[in-house]
């Protein structure tokens, strides 16, 4: 299974700007290549992907199954984005290089992977996506097997599949894409450490943002998404998610990912950001801090209404209770304060009628989704394993109500337009109830800004 014997099959990926190459030149640089292959020890997460393989193999009997990788997406032109493999294709394989196909048949698994460039080819001093000159040493087939205890073949070996067997890619295959879905629900001991550690580095990054405030009012939103990112990229593999810093009114915009506003006194900013660590797992928390370090009063009062509905909401959690039932209790809070507000046109009973909901209008989303590799974790399982599911021991999901109100709402007092408050935490569910895994970042109003006074210069 060397690699050395691959035919050049693949004209290097070049450019209209680079030089010539003279068959001297070519030559001459195909030779006098010491080999420096590696010996890697397995990586914990092998017997693991081993594990999960065998119990999805387990589901689709006889079934040949395909999970790609996915390869590099283009930004513009002939940049690309930093890669980052398809979770399903990393959890069932423990994989991360680009463009493998994992390929479980009957129960036995092939990694199909492209690795580091022989020296037979130009593919190493040429080629700008694989080439070992231009990008970097990838692993040797030998290498991943080592890694990963499985065996491993060179991508342009991936056979086509069009024999009489059912083949389910993972692309396509809807069934496929469930039960791999399923399978990531419940989290074990080691995952559960990796979602803690994403989770402790978040809360740095949060205390950077913070201890550069300065920085933060002169740049505005764009220094707390840099800052925050500095963090992820030192100590994870990234950022799970584009991070939300929402500035004033830009807080009421859910996912506002611009991150191009001012940071101004006098008003509230909702940072919704998570570290992804590097064996993929991520965390996902919001905070909303005042710019000042106090809350105004009126602040307060919406702020702890939201800690309110979300401590009901973590406290609700335990195994055997419906998803649902954090999202209920939050609900509960907010649509009673709402109508104490007179804000509702309904009694808050009428309102949280599932055929009303129009408390909504300032609550907008669901409190809780699951969180593991994929920040909406766990997305293509049915929804009686999901959203209709019941939980238990070992899944972890956030708790995130808020309270938005737009600035053109012409139903609340000018006051409140322009206030959105959010609060996030990821909360694993334990035999006995749940623990909070981003507890270390504060969550009351007295303890946000005493956190505040502690980290600000
Ligand atoms: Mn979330």
């Amino acid at each position: 299974m060397s690699e050395q014997s691959t035919p050049e099959t693949v004209e290097p990926r070049t450019e209209s700007h680079d030089p010539a190459v003279p068959a001297a030149y070519a030559a001459f640089m195909r030779e006098g290549w010491g080999d420096r292959e590696l010996d890697l020890a397995v990586e914990p997460v092998a017997a693991r992907a081993a594990e999960r393989r065998s119990k999805l193999a387990a589901t689709f009997p006889g079934d040949r199954l395909v999970l790609p990788a996915g390869t590099f997406k283009v930004r513009s032109y002939d940049t690309d984005y930093r890669f980052r493999p398809d979770t399903a294709h990393t959890y069932f394989s423990g994989n991360q290089t680009s463009d493998a196909v994992l390929v479980v048949d009957d129960g036995e698994s092939v990694l199909y992977a492209r690795p580091r460039s022989s020296r037979d080819t130009d593919e190493f001093f040429r080629d700008r996506q694989y080439g070992e000159l231009w990008v970097g040493r990838r692993p040797s087939l030998k290498e991943m097997s080592d890694a990963l205890g499985l065996e491993v073949r060179h991508i342009e070996d991936l056979p086509s599949f069009d024999d009489d067997r059912k083949t389910r890619d993972i692309t396509t295959d809807d069934d496929l894409a469930r039960v791999a879905s399923e399978l990531r629900l419940v989290k074990d001991a080691w995952e559960v450490e990796q979602l803690q550690e994403a989770c402790d580095i978040t809360t740095l990054g949060f205390e950077d943002s913070v201890r550069e405030w300065d920085e933060v009012l002169r740049y505005g939103e764009r220094w707390i998404e840099g800052t925050f990112f500095r963090r992820a990229r030192a100590m994870g593999n990234d950022i799970g998610y584009d991070s939300i810093v929402g500035g004033g009114s830009h807080a009421t915009t859910l996912h506002w990912i611009d991150n191009t506003g001012p940071i101004t006194p006098g008003t509230l900013v909702l940072l919704d950001m998570g570290v992804e660590n590097r064996s993929l797992y991520t965390a996902d928390v919001t905070r909303t801090l005042p710019v000042d370090g106090r809350f105004t009063s009126l602040q307060r009062e919406l702020y702890d209404l939201v800690h309110a509905a979300q401590q009901a909401g973590i406290e609700a959690i335990r195994p055997g209770e419906p998803f649902k039932v954090a999202h209920n209790a939050a609900m509960e809070v907010l649509a009673h304060a709402l109508a104490d507000m007179k804000l509702l046109p309904v009694s808050a009973e009428e309102a949280l009628d599932p055929d009303s909901r129009v408390y909504a209008r300032w609550t907008l989303h669901g409190t809780s989704h699951m969180l593991g590799m994929d920040v909406h974790d766990c997305g293509q399982a049915a929804p009686a394993a999901y959203a209709e599911g019941t939980l238990a021991e070992g899944m972890v999901l956030t708790v995130e109500p808020g309270l938005y109100f737009q600035e053109d709402d012409l139903l609340v007092p000018e006051e409140l337009r322009g206030i959105g408050i959010r609060i996030e935490d990821d909360i694993l569910v334990t035999a006995s109830g749940y623990e909070n895994l981003s507890s270390a970042l504060p969550r009351t109003s007295a303890e946000v800004e005493a956190w505040m006074d502690e980290h600000r210069r």
